[in-house]
């Protein structure tokens, strides 16, 4: 064997005695490359070590990009920790649950002095970090020493009655906090115009009414913001005026303007309100000018005309069948029979009509004919959805005697269960998926999640017992849609696994991984709460408000929808805050966490599809 060159020999030696030739070979090659490092100048190895410096800042986040993909799907690990037993996924770069580490007094806008534990957070949506009060696990847990010693609670807001527990005066003072948050991006960039675009600071205009202060009007005044209240109440007062050549959608306008001034003319009395509510609401009528009675989509509130969408002559279901509520209830306050004929109208076409599955209805419908088209897609969710929430809630609020709605009701359930409702795998979580040309397609929108609620709203007034049942199933499906997101916040839609050996029970498309600041789960949660005063419904409400605190709140004012809920670190904001936000949203939140069940009594109230409560008929209760 030939000797190895002799600047080699003290390590082959010693590499020989202990085994493989590739650690000698290792050994070699760091001996000679030392050799060559001494022999280079001083400069010389400045600049290599300048040169690595540089090529492993470069790559760095490459590697722990790749570093974290990798982990991310290793590490998902099952664990039997769900309150119903449920086993919950937990994933890496999920928010570690806070610790309480810290006592601190927060004086509130109002003077409240609620004692808060928690742990101070850096949290970035608009690129700059907020040093941001992160409370807790719960704020159930929350102790207020202050109230304790004094025997006594303050009331965050002036509609309760009665006394607080600490807990919950601590939960609806951070609704109260977000929903000021989000005002004061309102205020200071979009005042008077539709949406804040909170990165851009700046707005967006969609009808150019002033959509998000009429939308959260009634939110407001239920969370006690009063100066809020009174500064929008001046807005519209002076500014607000519907004489303007624009085109509204008729669905749109109606739930978000005209819902929102009706109910806040029944929470405050102020005629403001009703007049206005009148003046809206006389302007959309021209949409009902229809060969079919079905009626237009859009209508232009200044000209007093009214067409479809330029691609088709269709209107959607959903839209038709959703303004019900407020347009009978116009016509109960002014005496004026017409608002609730036109729209009892639609309600009995749509009744007639060929083409449903089991009561379920189709996406689309002819203002010209008066028949469904595009026939083949049944959903609960976009397009549909609101169809099925005022069959049930127009029968509440007209005092439960028309039986038509109730039966039509009826059988969309029982339709739902035969036609859409699956298990997931591995988790066995109940879904609402959609047949589409006759094939079940397990794809559930988030919008779907207002159905757990109007279950229990049904079971609350005496509709079937397992119509609760299905209710507390889904709620728990639409709460995973949210926590097994990395950022513990729902997309917009989730495709369910079904097959046997699956091992996470949703995937959710690139597409369709936006989060809108929508309300329907929180709005769930609180009939769900409301109805059986179980607090896990809470908790888990507030574990969506954490996370829509971490991840889409802006700094400089407001919240933002994100693209994309998978991940944590880059959310992907998208400058646009609905005026759902702060009409339900944030109005649902608050409820939810009020143990008052007078605070809009359900037995007294009911809320249209964009949380603006209507009274239930007096003569009905
Ligand atoms: C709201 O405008 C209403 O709740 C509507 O019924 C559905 N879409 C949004 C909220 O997601």
């Amino acid at each position: 064997m030939q000797p190895p060159p002799q600047d080699h020999v003290s390590i082959s030696l010693a590499g020989q005695a202990g085994g493989s030739s590739s650690c000698y070979s290792k050994q070699w090659r760091r001996q000679s490359c030392w050799r060559r490092w001494k022999q280079l100048s001083k400069l010389q190895r400045s600049l290599i070590l300048l040169v690595l410096v540089i090529c492993g800042m470069a790559s760095y986040p490459i590697v722990t990009e790749h570093l974290r993909d990798g982990v991310k799907e290793s590490s998902r690990v099952l664990i039997p920790a769900m309150p119903n037993g449920l086993p919950e996924t937990i994933k890496q770069g999920q928010p570690p649950a806070p610790e309480q580490t810290s006592q601190r007094k927060l004086p509130n806008k109002r003077g409240l002095h609620i004692q808060k534990k928690g742990n101070a957070s850096d949290t970035v949506v608009d690129g700059k970090k907020e040093r941001q009060e992160s409370v807790i696990s719960w704020c159930g847990a929350v102790v207020d020493t202050d109230q304790l010693r004094d025997g006594e609670s303050e009331k965050p807001q002036a509609n309760h009655k009665g006394k607080l527990s600490n807990s919950e005066a601590s939960c609806l003072e951070a609704v109260q906090k977000a929903f000021l948050h989000s005002w004061k991006g309102y205020k200071d960039f979009a005042w008077g115009h539709d949406e804040l675009r909170p990165l851009s600071k700046s707005y967006s205009e969609w009808f150019g009414l002033g959509l998000t202060l009429i939308d959260a009007l009634d939110t407001m005044w239920i969370l006690g913001l009063k100066e809020e209240f009174e500064e929008a109440r001046s807005w519209v007062a002076t500014e607000l005026t519907f004489n303007k050549n624009v085109d509204v959608n008729l669905f749109e306008s109606t739930i978000r303007i005209l819902g929102g001034l009706l109910s806040t003319y029944h929470l405050t009395g102020d005629t403001l309100f009703l007049e206005k509510a009148k003046d809206i609401g006389s302007r959309l009528m021209p949409a009902f000018n229809t060969p079919s009675k079905i009626p237009y989509s859009d209508v232009n509130i200044g000209k007093g005309t009214a067409h479809p969408p330029r691609w088709t002559s269709d209107s959607t279901v959903a839209e038709v069948t959703s303004i019900q509520l407020e347009f009978r209830e116009l016509s109960r306050l002014t005496h004026e029979p017409k608002y609730q004929v036109v729209v009892s109208e639609v309600m009995k076409r749509v009744h007639k009509l060929e083409g449903k599955l089991d009561g379920l209805v189709p996406m689309f419908i002819n203002t010209n004919s008066g028949q469904f088209t595009h026939q083949g897609i049944y959903t609960m969710g976009a397009r549909a959805d609101s169809y099925y929430e005022y069959l049930l809630k127009q029968w509440i609020q007209g005092g439960m005697t028309e039986n038509q709605l109730l039966a039509d009701y009826l059988q969309a359930i029982e339709g739902v269960k035969k036609n859409l409702l699956q298990k997931s795998s591995p988790n066995g979580l109940t879904f609402v998926g959609e047949i589409t040309h006759g094939q079940f397609s397990p794809k559930m929108d988030h919008l779907v999640c207002f159905l757990p609620g109007i279950l229990a709203l049904g079971a609350h007034n005496g509709l079937p017992t397992d119509h609760m049942d299905l209710a507390k199933q889904l709620m728990e499906t639409c709460y995973q849609m949210y926590i097994q997101m990395e950022t513990g916040l729902s997309p917009e839609i989730v495709h369910f696994n079904m097959h046997q050996g699956s091992v996470q029970d949703m995937n959710v498309k690139l597409a369709d991984r936006h989060n809108l600041l929508r309300p329907e789960t929180v709005e769930s949660l609180f009939y769900l709460y409301r109805f059986t005063g179980d607090h896990k419904y809470q908790h888990w409400g507030w574990k969506i408000l954490q996370n829509f605190n971490k991840y889409t709140k802006v700094s400089s004012g407001g919240y933002t929808s994100i693209n994309n809920v998978r991940d944590p670190d880059y959310p992907s904001p998208r400058d646009k805050m609905e005026s759902f936000f702060l009409g339900e949203t944030l109005k649902y939140l608050y409820l939810l966490f009020s143990d008052d069940p007078n605070l809009i009594s359900l037995d007294h109230y009911v809320f249209n599809t964009e949380a603006h409560p209507l009274p239930i008929w007096p003569s009905a209760t």
